[in-house]
């Protein structure tokens, strides 16, 4: 699932439709992985309940021998930096809590960010192979500044979260703003294929850019992911803060 972007109530009916969870919403996956592509947080009007309900489902699907997994966004940077570290400087101008401020913060999630849920914050992974897909949230090549292997950059990522260091946070929160890396007009496909040859899977799966802002398409005609970049690239965020609808992608 791509950024649920505090939408509760749209995820919750998504999970049901694709049939992850029961009609009480507790998982129904079996053996199933669920991945979200991070940005649970900001603009819409329950991030923390998006936080609780992917945390939840995780401990169920594991007792079913399942599996429940997300990947780091920059909202979920920009909320927690906000928390710990709200004057680091993301630009010359601005710290990362009026980014975060700026960007459809919101003050309910942030004063409901305790240190439990955030612990879990910092302990995403920033990406995932799952089933030969890469799993990251931003269409992005910074990925590899953070390290060569996937669990290098893991862990350096990690240690960003942990340290809670004021003067670099932000500007590590930054990098995962880039995008569009793996659009045509950008050398898509041949980026596309240096982060796959680097890290694994056959495919990637991001969500950060949304589908109608990327392909310049009509939020409710969005029904499901967009494969680019010669089929080694998807684009999994339908932008449900634009009004597209919530989906559960299938992608085996
Ligand atoms: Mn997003």
């Amino acid at each position: 699932m791509g950024d649920l972007h505090g939408f509760l109530t749209q995820a919750t009916t998504a999970l049901r439709s694709a049939g992850l969870t029961d009609d009480e919403g507790h998982w129904a996956g079996g053996t199933d992985k669920l991945w979200f592509l991070g940005d649970l947080t900001d603009r819409g009007p329950d991030g923390i309940g998006v936080i609780d309900l992917v945390r939840r489902l995780q401990t169920e699907a594991e007792e079913a021998g399942g599996q429940v997994g997300c990947v780091l966004g920059n909202h979920d940077m920009l909320l927690y930096g906000s928390k710990y570290v709200p004057e680091s400087p993301v630009t010359e101008l601005r710290s990362i809590i009026q980014v975060w401020a700026l960007n459809g913060g919101q003050e309910n999630d942030l004063s409901a960010l305790d240190d439990d849920r955030a612990t879990w914050l910092a302990g995403l992974p920033a990406l995932a192979l799952v089933e030969d897909h890469l799993l990251l949230h931003a269409d992005t090549l910074a990925y590899l500044e953070f390290g060569g292997t996937i669990d290098e950059i893991n862990a350096t990522m990690g240690d960003i979260m942990r340290e809670h260091d004021e003067s670099t946070f932000g500007t590590h929160a930054r990098l995962l703003f880039n995008r569009f890396d793996f659009l045509d007009r950008n050398g898509g496909a041949e980026n596309a294929r240096k982060l796959l040859g680097q890290l694994g899977g056959t495919r990637l799966v991001h969500g950060h850019s949304t589908i109608p802002e990327t392909f310049r398409v009509n939020p409710s005609t969005v029904d499901g992911p967009i494969i680019y970049a010669d089929g080694l690239a998807m684009a999994a965020d339908t932008g449900i803060a634009l009004g597209a609808p919530c989906v559960a992608i299938k992608v085996t």
